[in-house]
């Protein structure tokens, strides 16, 4: 068989007249029909390796090709080693990613002025030179008047090209408004992680674990570290490993656990302090590890400061000369008790903790969380027999601690008002059993990468960022805050802002789509002059002024980002396979023609090599460089020189860490022992960043600014009053609780719905459900025929009723990904529930996490 690439692309675009007659799967049975017919000689087969980048896992793959088509898509067997084993259903179909009918294929510009979801943009199609000789001459002038009233938003865009790319045209543009979307995904975890630790990112060391304690941590669905970690636990299981899936629905991760808790949705806070209690109560605690490693022995004063000497020492009790005392070598910390120091009474952290627990009895937790008394204790009882207190175990003749317990969570524990407090109070169960970077442990990734996260935030007023970054309104929110943009651009002078934003430009993100609150979010796209670079005719894309279209992961360079194991990391690049449709640029070349035009292109290539790091193999000024030549000296740099017909071959190279690496180069390297900075256990920084924000507010006359809310969510410690976020105290009228989910057949917020391939795997996948609980279906009259409406303070939603046995009988569960509202999406690609239209927004004020998990609601039948 043989098919040229013109003759596929004259199949394609033929075919893309008739779409809307034919199913889109036709487009690649269209290339095997005409192949055949053609009855040309032998077919040439090959085989390419690269990164899928469908979703955010970066899955090592091997491309087979006939001729210049794609025929499947395998798991790379090399990349296994270092990372995955499999790819999944989204990764096998991502082929359709690329020869999809419903591509942009060529940029287009609005010709109605009006913008709404209900609007048809009237687009009409424009070159090239066109599209970019209109934004340039737009960006001009924005820059001429202010670049701060340009901002740059992406989301999956920063796994396609890199962050780098926008950050350093951003920087060129004289913009500090670049948004990433973390604050939508999981930003509380890694702001408790860098409040804690000095940086974000840890694994179970799964391979090693004996009882795995995971907080909605849904992984065998939606996937992360995936499938390394899916793989990981699986193995894991079948050594021995006990899992533990504590949350309100039956996940598939919780389908796969020896034991599921279905807990009541935010409570879990509680429920982790309850255990904290237990353990303390029977002393299963290591007093080793909280003394040599973390600040738990520091001396905390009424005022909730910490006492320190006139250096800036943190002073600990001293045991031997019972005195307060820095811990330097010959200290013995106190760990426990309260002491008088200068005639002012002193707690040690550990001390105001434990004291902090009184009301958490079993029966309060049980009462709160829905959790059975019997169950709590049971927990206790597990985590205090697998968590070998005291025990070491010589891997390559190395001592190292071993503490066969792992807490995990993805957005289980952090999506949510008190994200931060919620992780934060899994990482002290963590620091209480000594399981920290211990083997069988969760393993920290860049320990004290950044010192400067143990500072107080500055608060700053008035803001810089449109998003509110670090700002008063978001003290510690050092990973953007996503959903905020929409909010400022709408009453830029609430928020203090000294300019108005004007361009919007949103690579590869449905942003307003995937937030909550979200009809409001696309009201604020009214405003601006928007700019939207996508792969389909997205409902953020439908809001354009001009859409421009980039070429899909399997069509352009880039050095793929990649993820780590505990136990190993690889370099990786993304090669093109094909150009489906002939597109002449992506991301990377439309960066760099618009900083040629806007005449920053010696800055913007300064950044680049400052921001990659690019020291032996910089790019020079004055030339002009491919997406190839510059991912080839991207990883010459990173590689330390490997030749770059490495990259083409292989695609990545791996390398297995060291026992020591992993083990040892973490807390043990950075916080162990006299003379060294100490793990928070109790964030005194966040008492500081209080005092800030209260001046500030003070200073300004900020009537928005709640102090009580405030005081609460910048504690220093978790409590129990963190497992009530704003709608559980106040929707009372809405019985039920509401949280959202992934699912293993969809990407976010749901380009693979056109996806025939995916949506041939059954009704099920196509749409999703209200999933209710039999029992409280029963009350309601509903069963799996019955229409529903779904309402919050928000809205209300139609929808199709699932009676489940596996969900909470006082919760609601709606998946993500469904109910596309896009006018250039077929009627099959609509399906279902656009559930972030109905949640209720309360950002986390810490760190500016959205609180996806958090509404309440009614149940009624249609
Ligand atoms: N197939 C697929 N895989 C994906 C993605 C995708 O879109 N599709 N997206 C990727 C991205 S960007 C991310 S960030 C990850 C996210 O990965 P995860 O965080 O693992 O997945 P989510 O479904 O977002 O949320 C996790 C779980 O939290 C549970 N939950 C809700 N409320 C609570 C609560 O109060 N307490 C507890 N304990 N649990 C609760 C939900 O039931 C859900 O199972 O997935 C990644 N992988
Ligand atoms: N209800 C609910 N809401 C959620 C979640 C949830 O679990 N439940 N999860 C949250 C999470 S974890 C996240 S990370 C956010 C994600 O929120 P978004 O950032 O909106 O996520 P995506 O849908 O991945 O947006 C990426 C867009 O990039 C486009 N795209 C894909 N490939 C390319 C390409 O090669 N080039 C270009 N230019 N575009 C491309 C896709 O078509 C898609 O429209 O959503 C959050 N929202
Ligand atoms: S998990 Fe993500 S990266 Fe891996 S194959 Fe699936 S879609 Fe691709
Ligand atoms: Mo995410």
């Amino acid at each position: 068989m043989s098919f040229t690439r013109r003759e596929f692309i004259k199949t394609s675009t033929t075919l893309l007249a008739a779409v809307k007659l034919v199913t889109p799967l036709s487009v690649i049975a269209a290339v095997a029909e005409k192949s055949k017919k053609t009855g040309a000689s032998k077919a040439k087969i090959r085989y390419l390796k690269s990164t899928c980048a469908h979703c955010v896992n970066f899955c090592g793959i091997n491309v087979q090709m006939e001729n210049d088509v794609i025929r499947a898509i395998y798991p790379d067997p090399e990349r296994a080693p270092y990372y995955n084993v499999g790819i999944c259903p989204k990764g096998v179909s991502g082929v359709f990613n690329t020869y999809n009918p419903y591509r942009i294929k060529k940029p287009l510009k609005r010709t109605n002025p009006k913008k709404g979801l209900d609007q048809d943009p009237k687009w009409i199609e424009i070159s090239w030179d066109e599209a970019f000789k209109t934004i340039s001459d737009k960006l001009k002038k924005i820059r001429a008047d202010d670049p701060r009233k340009l901002i740059w938003q992406h989301g999956h865009g920063k796994y396609l090209i890199g962050d780098k790319f926008p950050k350093a045209f951003a920087k060129a543009f004289g913009t500090p408004n670049l948004v990433h979307r973390t604050t939508t995904c999981e930003a509380a975890r890694h702001v408790a992680d860098e409040l804690t630790w000095g940086y974000h990112g840890f694994l179970p060391d799964v391979d090693n674990c004996n009882l795995l304690l995971n907080f909605g941590g849904n992984y065998f669905e939606a996937e992360q570290f995936a499938r390394w970690l899916d793989h990981a636990t699986t193995d894991a299981k079948e050594r021995g490993m006990k899992i533990v899936v504590i949350e309100p629905r039956l996940s598939s991760t919780a389908s796969k656990a020896d034991e599921w808790i279905p807990i009541r949705p935010a409570r879990d806070v509680i429920l982790i302090l309850g255990l904290a209690k237990l353990l303390i109560e029977q002393n299963t605690i290591d007093e080793e590890f909280l003394t040599s490693t973390t600040n738990a022995t520091a001396l905390v004063g009424a005022d909730e400061f910490v006492l320190k000497d006139a250096k800036g020492e943190l002073l600990v009790w001293d045991e031997k000369s019972k005195s307060a005392k820095p811990f330097t070598e010959g200290v013995t910390p106190a760990l426990k008790g309260s002491y008088t120091v200068n005639g002012k009474a002193y707690k040690t952290s550990f001390q105001v903790f434990k004291d902090s627990l009184k009301d958490l009895t079993p029966a309060y937790v049980s009462e709160t969380t829905g959790v059975p008394e019997k169950k709590i204790l049971w927990l206790a009882a597990e985590i205090t027999k697998h968590a070998k207190i005291g025990a070491t175990v010589i891997v390559d003749g190395h001592k190292l601690r071993y503490r066969p317990v792992a807490i995990h969570t993805f957005r289980g524990l952090s999506a949510k008002e008190f994200g931060v407090q919620n992780w934060r109070a899994g990482l002290i169960l963590q620091m209480l059993i000594g399981s920290i970077d211990a083997v069988g442990g969760i393993n920290l990734h860049s320990v004290y990468k950044k010192p400067q996260y143990f500072e107080p935030s500055k608060a700053e007023y008035p803001p810089q960022r449109v998003d509110l970054q670090e700002s008063v309104f978001f003290p510690h929110a050092t990973h953007n805050v996503a959903q905020q943009v929409a909010q400022t651009v709408m009453n830029p002078k609430k928020y203090g802002l000294e300019y108005t934003p004007e361009m919007q430009i949103f690579y590869a993100t449905n942003r307003p789509f995937s937030t909550s609150d979200a009809v409001k979010q696309f009201e604020s796209l009214e405003k601006t002059y928007n700019v939207v670079i996508e792969l389909v005719m997205t409902e953020t894309a439908q809001m354009a002024d001009i859409v421009l279209p980039d070429l899909s992961y399997l069509e352009s360079w880039h050095l793929s980002p990649t993820r780590y194991t505990p136990h190993s990391k690889h370099t990786a690049i993304r090669q093109p396979v094909t150009n489906a449709y002939q597109i002449p640029h992506d991301a990377y070349s439309i960066l760099w023609e618009l900083a040629k035009r806007v005449g920053i292109l010696d800055d913007y290539v300064k950044g680049i090599n400052k921001n990659w790091g690019l020291k032996k193999y910089p790019l020079k000024t004055g030339q002009d460089y491919s997406a190839e030549q510059a991912v080839s000296h991207i990883w010459q740099e990173k590689t330390k020189g490997k030749s770059f017909s490495v990259a083409k071959a292989k695609a990545f190279v791996g390398k297995h860490l060291e026992t020591k690496k992993v083990y040892l180069s973490g807390v043990e390297a950075k916080f162990k022992g006299a003379g060294k900075p100490k793990m928070n256990f109790y964030v005194e920084q966040l008492v500081h960043t209080l005092e800030n924000v209260k001046q500030q507010k003070e200073k300004y006359h900020l009537r928005d600014i709640n102090m009580g809310q405030y005081k609460l969510a910048l504690s220093p410690l978790p409590k129990k009053e963190h497992g009530f976020p704003v709608p559980h105290r106040v929707a009372l009228k809405h019985p039920f609780y509401l949280i959202t989910y992934k699912r293993m057949f969809r990407n976010q917020s749901g380009n693979t719905a056109l996806n025939p391939i995916l949506n041939a795997l059954g009704a099920d996948v196509q749409e999703n459900y209200v999933l209710i609980n039999s029992q409280s279906a029963k009350k309601l009259g509903i069963d799996n025929s019955s229409e529903v409406i779904v309402e919050t303070r928000v809205g209300k939603l139609k929808g199709k009723a699932k009676v489940i046995e596996g969900i909470r009988p006082d919760t609601i569960a709606i998946s993500y990904h469904y109910g596309q509202q896009s006018l250039d999406f077929p009627e099959y690609a609509k399906k279902g529930m656009w559930v972030n239209s109905i949640l209720e927004n309360h950002s986390d004020v810490v760190s500016g996490m959205e609180s996806f998990n958090d509404s309440k609601c009614k149940l009624y039948k249609a």
